[in-house]
């Protein structure tokens, strides 16, 4: 349960590259909430998440409901102030366990992964990445960061078990979860090779392939768990071919399909 919190004004503190944070964010926007955002860069947002009312990680919401301290119950706080039609958790089962099922899932495994992946990256010209993580950070943060960058990269590195072998598994992870559930689906397992459902080994790792967006060809979805469950539906998921993909009803998705 959230703590009380005595201040009417709604404060969001993050971490401006955050994933996390940016869930919060956009709900807190898709529900029209006014709210405040503190920005940090990582390691200085432990005081500020605890200040607070958080523990160690941000986001942390400060409302006058309470404190909110994990991205799940930030947007369950924004579903009590949206119509029941615009909630993102169906009230009703086995909708609502979906739902809690997939967020669950891409904050367990596609989320922390690409932060592996993504801080294995930047860390490697930290010029590119420092405006980035900048964006919004108090004067004197901005100032001290080329200082503590080393330190930090040390600590965040540690933190996080950041290291070439781990953010080449955290690619291929991050590939597979954005190509879902190909080994559990008949069609896919017919039409895949072994090696794209195994994890890399030392011997024969998928080299990290360089980001691009994958352009949508989806057509817009009635509600977020239609659209949810039209993604992460295993046929279609799997499907490499057009032909395994009309076998399953799902050619409107051939767009996010890795060929
Ligand atoms: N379960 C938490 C996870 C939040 C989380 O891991 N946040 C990261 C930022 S992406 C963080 O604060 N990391 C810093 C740390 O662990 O010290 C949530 O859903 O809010």
């Amino acid at each position: 349960m959230p703590r009380r919190s005595d201040d009417q004004e709604r404060i969001l503190v993050t971490i401006p590259i955050s994933h996390f944070c940016e869930k919060a964010r956009w709900a807190l926007e898709r529900a029209g909430l006014d709210y405040t955002e503190k920005r940090h860069i990582q390691i200085v947002h432990r005081v500020a998440v605890k200040r607070a009312g958080g523990g160690t990680t941000a986001p942390v919401l400060r409302a006058a409901e309470g404190v909110y301290d994990q991205s799940r119950a930030i947007l369950l706080y924004t579903d009590e102030h949206v119509p029941a039609a615009r909630r993102l958790y169906p009230a009703q089962q086995p909708d609502r366990s979906e739902v809690l099922a997939l967020e669950e899932r891409f904050d367990t495994v596609l989320g922390p992964q690409g932060r592996l992946w993504l801080y294995h990256e930047v860390f490697k010209d930290a010029k590119r990445f420092a405006p980035w993580n900048l964006t919004g950070v108090p004067a004197w943060e901005r100032r001290v960061f080329p200082f503590v960058l080393a330190p930090a990269k040390i600590i965040i590195r540690r933190h996080f078990d950041i290291s070439d072998r781990t953010a080449k598994e955290a690619a291929w992870r991050v590939d597979e979860e954005s190509t879902p559930w190909p080994s559990a689906c008949p069609t896919a397992a017919a039409t895949s090779s072994a090696s794209a459902s195994a994890p890399p080994t030392s011997a024969s790792p998928r080299s990290p392939r360089r980001w691009s967006p994958r352009r949508s060809t989806a057509r817009r979805c009635p509600s977020p768990l239609t659209c949810l469950r039209r993604w992460s539906r295993p046929c279609c998921a799997g499907a490499r071919t057009p032909q395994a993909s009309s076998r399953c009803g799902c050619s409107a998705r051939s767009g996010r399909r890795r060929e």
